[in-house]
């Protein structure tokens, strides 16, 4: 039944949303896929990065707009150049492409807003339309990014022959039901959430650690709540703790780490163990019915299990109402962040 469903969602063109259904070949035939952006949508970036090197095998490089701009990359007519943008105006993704499209790269954009800026110079592209963001930090473009990043790199796993036919049906299949779990999420987490932010109010530091897929889930987790509640925090890839953030641990160290049972999860339990023998505070968030994290985190949030690849899509919603609600709790404007503005235009 799941393959039959699989198959319709690709006859019904489901997976022609993602837009690269007309580029196959340049993408297929790309000496490696450069990725740039800024801010979250780097962080997305950095999921596709996994996504794409898995599932089509095709080399990725992700970099900042911000500095890519600015130093002499290489870059060549076999270059698929993806630009990652909510606002589709931020000027370093703008000047970016504008060097890659000089030197004759293939330019792919995923933008929400329609026939901005970087939309318009886009040689093809999707649209994220996950509706107007009303406040300046990023938050349903980026699920949105990411799935219309799943929807390439399985596309083009499939088009590469590097992705089975079984496999391809399985994880479209999947990711059609990531909106019902997401609804799932929200409705399960949002009280707890709510809850274990009051206790995080005085915060002066966060960490955020994750693994695999969920690294970047990490960064941006503290990157939401740097935005919005102006609480100092790091994300890191949970197994460099011990090449340093690990010197930082004690009792007042909030840890938010990200522990889904199909990511690393023994690798997890032992980060879990270093860090409770040094009195930090976890916060884990982990699958449901999750034994081992569970019994040594201070807090935990559970989510419905995915694939690994899709884990940060549902990941995201817990992180943001974490950051969200320590920002109301500490009296900060959610949608108007000091200092930060929509769309950077210079
Ligand atoms: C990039 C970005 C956002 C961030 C804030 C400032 O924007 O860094 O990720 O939340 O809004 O700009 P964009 O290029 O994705 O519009």
């Amino acid at each position: 039944q799941d393959t039959m469903r699989g198959r319709l969602l690709v006859d019904e063109g489901i997976i022609k949303m993602a837009g690269i259904w007309d580029h196959l070949e340049k993408f297929s035939n790309a000496g490696r896929i450069i990725i740039i952006a800024c801010g979250t949508s780097w962080h997305a970036g950095l999921i596709g990065e996994y996504l794409i090197e898995e599932f089509a095998r095709i080399p990725v490089e992700v970099e900042y707009a911000s500095e890519f701009r600015y130093r002499n990359p290489i870059i060549t007519e076999k270059d698929v150049v993806i630009a990652i943008s909510q606002s589709g105006e931020t000027a370093d993704t703008m000047a970016a492409l504008k060097l890659a499209k000089e030197k004759g790269a293939f330019i792919y954009g995923i933008c929400n807003v329609v026939d901005s800026s970087i939309a318009r110079i886009t040689d093809a592209g999707s649209y994220t339309h996950a509706g107007p963001e009303i406040g300046v930090a990023s938050t349903k473009a980026f699920t949105a990014q990411l799935t219309i990043l799943s929807l390439i790199a399985i596309k083009l796993g499939k088009h590469n022959g590097t992705l089975s036919n079984v496999k391809f049906v399985e994880l479209i299949t999947e990711l059609d039901a990531i909106p019902k779990k997401i609804e799932e999420v929200l409705e399960s987490t949002h009280d707890k959430v709510k809850e274990i932010s009051k206790d995080f109010i005085n915060a002066q530091n966060f960490l955020y650690l994750g693994r695999g897929y969920n690294y970047p889930s990490a960064l941006e987790g503290a990157l939401k709540l740097k935005e919005i509640s102006y609480i100092h925090a790091e994300g890191y890839p949970a197994a460099e703790m011990k090449h340093g953030p690990i010197a930082l641990i004690d009792e007042n160290m909030p840890i938010v780490i990200i522990a889904p049972k199909r990511g690393h999860y023994d690798k997890i339990v032992s980060n879990v163990q270093e860090i409770k023998a040094r009195k930090g505070k976890i916060i884990a968030v982990v699958n449901k019915g999750d034994v081992q994290v569970s019994a040594i985190a201070d807090y935990v949030i559970e989510i419905p299990d995915t694939s690994e690849c899709f884990s940060p899509i549902v990941a995201a919603i817990p992180l943001q109402l974490l950051s969200y609600y320590i920002a109301v709790y500490r009296g900060a404007n959610v949608d108007q962040p000091r200092n930060l503005a929509k769309s950077v235009t210079v």
